[in-house]
């Protein structure tokens, strides 16, 4: 139970009433947003998104149980932070995977029962739009339950460009071949001058923000997440999370959010040193207080570290993604310290159970399948 009074007491005056408004669930804007992020402590963070995460979900945490296909590391773009972009650089790294053995990696994995694929990868010149919507109704012949989480609005931008078809005719011709929501990749962080900084010819905010827009009109739910980390300041984080917040507002579409902590191996911005693990627990618990029309706050342990995951759930985090078996390269490729993403449902419960919560299987839209 939480003491409202000893953190009000113990909270320096300017953010006492911001604390009061929390703790009454009301929203805060992005100015009070800023000074809680600069002056709060971890403790005071920590406080104010454990408690909402307890009144959201009580101790209940989520987890699913998928698979990441990724289908070359080959780029047209040519993000700084990127370990992956090997179109210009270090051409003899890439790889690209035909459909036949991305096939292969769903039937190899036919015997397990796994929920959820995630398609994600580099932005490719050759595998445009019919290509994909090829390859998820292939997925789909082979295993029809299997939800396809698909597609970054950086992939989308290009593919539906490349098609010469708006955004709406693009979603809606791969939701008919099977496509079933959009990861949150992509978003980094929607502040013009830094995305111009560290990514600047993929898409733009706007287009991402529309993107999303448009799947979630044409039925098809989304994440979002944030890269953060790196040269960005408060302001730019708070501000991000505004322009989502103002869109769930309009469109009630987004699962879940996840910040992603800046990785600085194998890329162009590997002289910025990364942030330690408070930090981590600060932007987690912040994200947990400001998007209070998320329903789910997710740690992605192979970026994170399963560790860090575990001390997230006490900082707002809901929900560990995933089992993953292993078949994601982009963060171990830039220096995340699981360099072989793999863990056993009984290793994600146990780590959810040792911290005292309880594990909940689920599906990619947070339908429970098993309480544990
Ligand atoms: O958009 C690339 C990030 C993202 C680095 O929706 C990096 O369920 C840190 O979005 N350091 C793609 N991050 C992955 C992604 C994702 C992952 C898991 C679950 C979901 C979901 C989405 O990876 C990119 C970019 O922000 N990224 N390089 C790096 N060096
Ligand atoms: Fe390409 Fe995505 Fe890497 Fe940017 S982050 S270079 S869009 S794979």
């Amino acid at each position: 139970m939480l003491n409202s009074k000893l953190i009000l007491e113990n909270s320096c005056s300017s953010l006492k009433p911001i604390i009061n408004k929390i703790l009454n669930n009301i929203r805060i804007d992005i100015n009070e947003g800023v000074n809680l992020l600069n002056n709060g402590s971890i403790d005071l963070l920590g406080t104010l998104a454990n408690y909402i995460r307890e009144n959201k979900h009580g101790n209940l945490t989520y987890f699913n149980k998928n698979i990441h296909i990724e289908p070359t590391n080959i780029c047209v773009f040519d993000c700084k932070f990127c370990a992956y972009s090997k179109l210009l650089r270090h051409k003899e790294e890439g790889w690209e995977f035909t459909q036949e053995e991305m096939l292969n990696q769903i039937i190899d994995h036919e015997d397990q029962d796994i929920t959820e694929v995630h398609i994600v990868g580099g932005v490719h010149p050759k595998m445009g739009l019919d290509y994909f919507i090829n390859l998820i109704k292939r997925i789909k012949e082979i295993r029809p339950n299997l939800h396809i989480k698909a597609f970054t609005a950086v992939e989308l931008e290009y593919m539906c460009r490349k098609a010469k078809v708006s955004y709406e005719e693009g979603l809606r011709k791969l939701k008919a071949a099977g496509q079933n929501s959009l990861p949150g990749g992509g978003a980094e962080i929607f502040d013009e001058e830094i995305r111009n900084k560290i990514c600047k010819d993929k898409c733009s905010s706007k287009q991402w923000l529309e993107i999303h827009e448009t799947a979630h009109k044409v039925g098809m739910n989304s994440n979002a997440t944030i890269l953060y980390g790196h040269i960005e300041k408060s302001k730019d984080i708070v501000d991000h999370l505004n322009r989502l917040r103002a869109l769930q507002d309009k469109t009630n579409g987004f699962n879940a959010f996840i910040p992603l902590k800046f990785r600085n191996g194998n890329n162009q911005m590997s002289e910025i040193k990364e942030v330690n693990m408070l930090y981590d627990l600060k932007i987690f618990a912040f994200s947990r207080i400001f998007l209070d029309n998320f329903d789910h706050i997710k740690a992605y342990w192979p970026m994170i570290g399963r560790k860090t995951a575990q001390n997230l759930l006490a900082f707002g985090v809901n929900d560990i993604d995933g089992t993953i078996h292993d078949t994601t390269k982009i963060y171990s490729m830039a220096g995340a310290e699981e360099q072989k993403p793999i863990m056993t449902p009984k290793e994600i419960i146990s780590l959810i159970e040792n911290v005292g919560r309880k594990a909940v299987e689920r599906d990619t839209v947070y339908n429970k399948i098993k309480e544990y």
